[in-house]
Formats: C-alpha cells, sequence, structure tokens
C-alpha cells in the first residue's frame, strides 16, 4: 500500500491525528511511520475497542472456579516413589535429545528501569553473571549430563531483538554452538489511547507494544523454530521466563510427569506467600485447567479459604511451563489466544517532544501464553519449593529485585554447601551472610556440588565455584 492509501485508510478509520505534522517529517520519519501504520488492522482494533468498553462496563463478579488437582512436594514413600518414576522417564527423554529450551526474552521490562535487553542484567551474588548466562549455563551443563544437544529458542521482539543477538554474538554464544541457538521476534500490535486514538512514540513511529507471551506459540510456528525442532527429533519444550536464573530449565522431573500424562501443556506453581502475590491462579473453570492471573481474581476466590485455614486458591503460577511440540502447531497455527487489556503510561511524541506521562493514558492489548491451557486435553500441575525455584527479578529495588534476588541465589547454594557438611554462616532470620556463586557448569544440583567439592573445603568471605 502506498502512503496515499495508508493516509486515506487512517482517515477513513478516524485516526487521522496520527498525520497531523507528516509534512514536516524526514523523508526516513516519513517512512518508519508510514511502514508501522501499513501493519495496522483495524477490524483487529475495532474489536479491541469494542473489548475495552465493555471491560469499562461490566459489573465486577465472582469468577466460577475450583482449585485444580496438583501433583504435590512428595512426602510419602509413594509419592517418593512416583516422583523417582517420572525423573527416569524424563531423563529418558532428555538422553534421546527430545528436549528444547525455550525462552521468552521480548517483554519490556519497564519495572526494572533497565535500558537494554533484561537477559544482560548482572544477577551473580558474587560475578557479573548474567540471566542470560545462568541460563546458558544450565542448559550446557545439563544437555553435557544427559550426553545429547538441547536446542536453545530465544523469543525476542522489535525493541531488543538486535541488542540480544550482538550480545550473544559478542559473547561467544554463551558456549553454545552457533547454530544450537535460534532467535525470532514476536509480533507486536498498536496501543491506544483512552478514546481508542493509536498513539504517536516518536517522529517516525507509533505506539506498539510486544503482543505478550501468549504471542510465543504463533511465533515458534512462524520463525520455522518448530520445524527445527521436528527436524532435530524434539518433541516436548521447557518453556521460562528470562527474570528466574532459579528455574530449572529441562527438570527431568517435570519432564517426566508431563509425558507419563501425555499432557499437551503442564505447569509449576508453588504454595502463594500471601493472597495477593503477583503470580497467576492455577485452578479449574468449567473442568478446564486455566490460570487467572492476579489483576484478573475477584476479592472473594484470592482470600478464600478451607476449613484447615489454608488458602483455597493457594497455587501460585510461577510461569514455567512444558509444552509439547504438536500442541504448539496446533494453537501457533491457529486462532490467536484472548487478549487482556492493560491501562499503562505510554509515552508519546507531542509538538517535538516525547512525553512520559506520569498517569496511565492508555491501553496496551496482550496475550498470555497460559490462555492455552484450557485447550489442552491433558495437562499437569506440579508443586515446587519457593527457595529452589523462584528468585525473579521485576523490580529495581525491594522484593524481586536483583538484590532479593542475589540474596535468594546464596541461601540456595549455602543449602547445598550445608548438605555437603560445609557450615555456612546465616543470620537471625536464616539468611546466608556471605555471597555464595556456584556455576551450573560446576554443579548442577546438591548431589554433584558433593561429589565434586575438595575436601577441607573452608569457608570465605565469599565463594565461587
Ligand atoms: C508473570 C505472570 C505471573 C507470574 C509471574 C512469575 C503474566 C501475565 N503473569 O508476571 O502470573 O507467573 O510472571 O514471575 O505472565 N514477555 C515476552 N513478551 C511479551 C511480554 C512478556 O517475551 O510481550 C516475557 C518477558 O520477557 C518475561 C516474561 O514474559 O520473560 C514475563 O513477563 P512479565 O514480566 O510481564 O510478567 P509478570 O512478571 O507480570
Amino acid at each position: 500500500m502506498d502512503g496515499k492509501n495508508i493516509k486515506a485508510l487512517f482517515t477513513e478509520n478516524d485516526q487521522s491525528q496520527i498525520f497531523a505534522d507528516f509534512d514536516a517529517l524526514s523523508a526516513n520519519e516519513k517512512q518508519t511511520l508510514l511502514s508501522d501504520c501499513a501493519s495496522v488492522d483495524f477490524s483487529w482494533l475495532a474489536e479491541r475497542i469494542q473489548q475495552f468498553k465493555q471491560e469499562e462496563n461490566a459489573a465486577v463478579k465472582t469468577i466460577e472456579i475450583e482449585p485444580a488437582p496438583i501433583v504435590a512436594l512428595p512426602k510419602t514413600r509413594s509419592e517418593l516413589a512416583r516422583e523417582k518414576d517420572a525423573r527416569t522417564v524424563g531423563e529418558e527423554a532428555l538422553r534421546a535429545g527430545r528436549l528444547a529450551a525455550f525462552l521468552v526474552a521480548g517483554g519490556q521490562g519497564t519495572r526494572l528501569g533497565f535500558d537494554g535487553p533484561k537477559g544482560c542484567y548482572e544477577v551473580g551474588p558474587v560475578t557479573d553473571k548474567t540471566l542470560f548466562r545462568w541460563h546458558a549455563e544450565q542448559i550446557l551443563a545439563r544437555a553435557k549430563r544427559y550426553g545429547a544437544t538441547i536446542p536453545w529458542y530465544i523469543m525476542t521482539s522489535r525493541a531488543n531483538d538486535a541488542d540480544t543477538r550482538k550480545y550473544f554474538a559478542k559473547n561467544d554464544y554463551l558456549g553454545f554452538d552457533k547454530e544450537d541457538v535460534m532467535f525470532f521476534q514476536q509480533a507486536v500490535v498498536p496501543s491506544v489511547d483512552f478514546n481508542g486514538k493509536l498513539i504517536r512514540a516518536d517522529r517516525g513511529g507509533l505506539a506498539l507494544n510486544p503482543d505478550g507471551h501468549g504471542g510465543s506459540l504463533g511465533a515458534l510456528v512462524r520463525s520455522g523454530a518448530i520445524a527445527d525442532m521436528k527436524k532435530r527429533g524434539v518433541d516436548t519444550i521447557s518453556y521460562f521466563q528470562v527474570d528466574n536464573p532459579l528455574v530449572t530449565i529441562c527438570d527431568p522431573v517435570f519432564i517426566g510427569y508431563h509425558l507419563k500424562q501425555h499432557a499437551q501443556m503442564s505447569s509449576k506453581i508453588l504454595d502463594k506467600s500471601c493472597p495477593e502475590e503477583k503470580v497467576g491462579h492455577i485452578c479449574l473453570q468449567n473442568g478446564k485447567t486455566t490460570v487467572i492471573e492476579y489483576s484478573d481474581l475477584d476479592e472473594e476466590n484470592m482470600h478464600a479459604r478451607e476449613s484447615s485455614g489454608r488458602l483455597k486458591f493457594w497455587a501460585g503460577s510461577i510461569a514455567i511451563h512444558m509444552l509439547s511440540v504438536d500442541f504448539v502447531q496446533s494453537v501457533g497455527g491457529g486462532a490467536r489466544l484472548p487478549w487482556h487489556l492493560a491501562k499503562k503510561k505510554i509515552p508519546y511524541y507531542d509538538n517535538g517532544n516525547i512525553v512520559t506521562p506520569d498517569q496511565p493514558n492508555g491501553i496496551k492489548f496482550e496475550t498470555f501464553v497460559f490462555d492455552a491451557l484450557p485447550l489442552t486435553e491433558a495437562s499437569v500441575t506440579m508443586e515446587v519449593a519457593r527457595e529452589d525455584e523462584f528468585a525473579p527479578v521485576k523490580n529495581a529495588t525491594g522484593v524481586d529485585s536483583a538484590e532479593s534476588c542475589r540474596q535468594l541465589l546464596s541461601n540456595y547454594f549455602g543449602r547445598w554447601l550445608e548438605a555437603a557438611g560445609v557450615s555456612v554462616p546465616r543470620n537471625e532470620n536464616g539468611d546466608v551472610t556471605i555471597p555464595i556463586e556456584i556455576s551450573p557448569l560446576f554443579a548442577l544440583d546438591e548431589n554433584e556440588l558433593k561429589a565434586k567439592l575438595p575436601e577441607g573445603f573452608a569457608v570465605g568471605e565469599k565463594i565461587v565455584l
């Protein structure tokens, strides 16, 4: 479509404000703005604006949900035997090269206030190890343990794709063979103001945002990643987020439960720390496994308790999934997942300036990967211990910050050392008081550490292994 037609289309759809200063733009700015404008799907946009109006006027009501069945942390002998069995199945799949690691790293990371891909954020308790490197070392160590290749697929977005690729190239692909790491971009969709008007992000562009991690299913298919997996004999995908260095990628136990159940998509959950914790809620809705995001759960369900006093919806989703390749192909190749609307502060271009609002001024549209769960025929929900699996970096300070993440990592490795008979200093809260960092390439778990730890290992002011 040429510029004239695009402008006419925008006028027809009551969006001519985007072209108010068009004549004053440089040739390059005109071209990039027109290219953004050409990507706008007006029938999609009309549906979203309609959805916004409906949601604004909808009365708040209690959602009809029930707790979901959960594979709880094993305690009894039979539960431990079941876990061992699952581990065996998972390990066989790993040895057979059936697994891929899949990282969603297309988010904007606005809360962290870090200028760059979030994966480049440094979170080593002792060294400057980045989130990307933690993940890379773990995948490489697990692949080595099982004598197989685990290819790594990384979803980026328009804003961070080039920087992500540059970081990997500059750092020798973090130890991977170049052909075993594949990057692809997720799609973007336009944001609008509260009147449904498209927004200019700068002189030469529209305000566009990544289409949410739900967009990963379509992007896996469109990019050829699924085809590449099939060529390699991969049939199971270990899905994880960039912000959590404690995630167990390609966890044999989780793989085992998922495969034994012939599940299409499975999830790890933990016991929520409080009713308001910012994690999704795994539950059953109309008999189907579903995640209701914390921001969408009504007060009644959020605070409901069992007669034992335990939260009825205690199971918090930490966005760690196992997916079957065939399931991704069928969902990702078909219709998109439902759209979620969020009121956000969207920087906008105004009269030569980029204005950063201090109040929400518009709506971003996103899809969530967990909305694929109700489409499954079988799904496993597995409980994990918070201290073993969850140390997210979301905020610049306080809860879920780099500082809290480093402490949780030191505590985690401190427990491994203690299990190996080393005495580790702790304060009255139980926190380890020295920074401890153990590379997955040195030890992938407690048992490997025990086997490798030199005799008479002494604790100093910090530990790096
Ligand atoms: C997510 C979950 C929440 C809980 C929590 C655990 C959602 C909506 N909520 O909350 O239930 O499990 O994580 O830490 O997911 N991303 C993309 N493209 C996008 C948007 C996000 O790749 O368009 C990636 C992003 O880079 C990150 C992950 O998805 O790796 C999570 O994104 P987030 O930080 O927006 O999710 P959060 O923390 O609100």
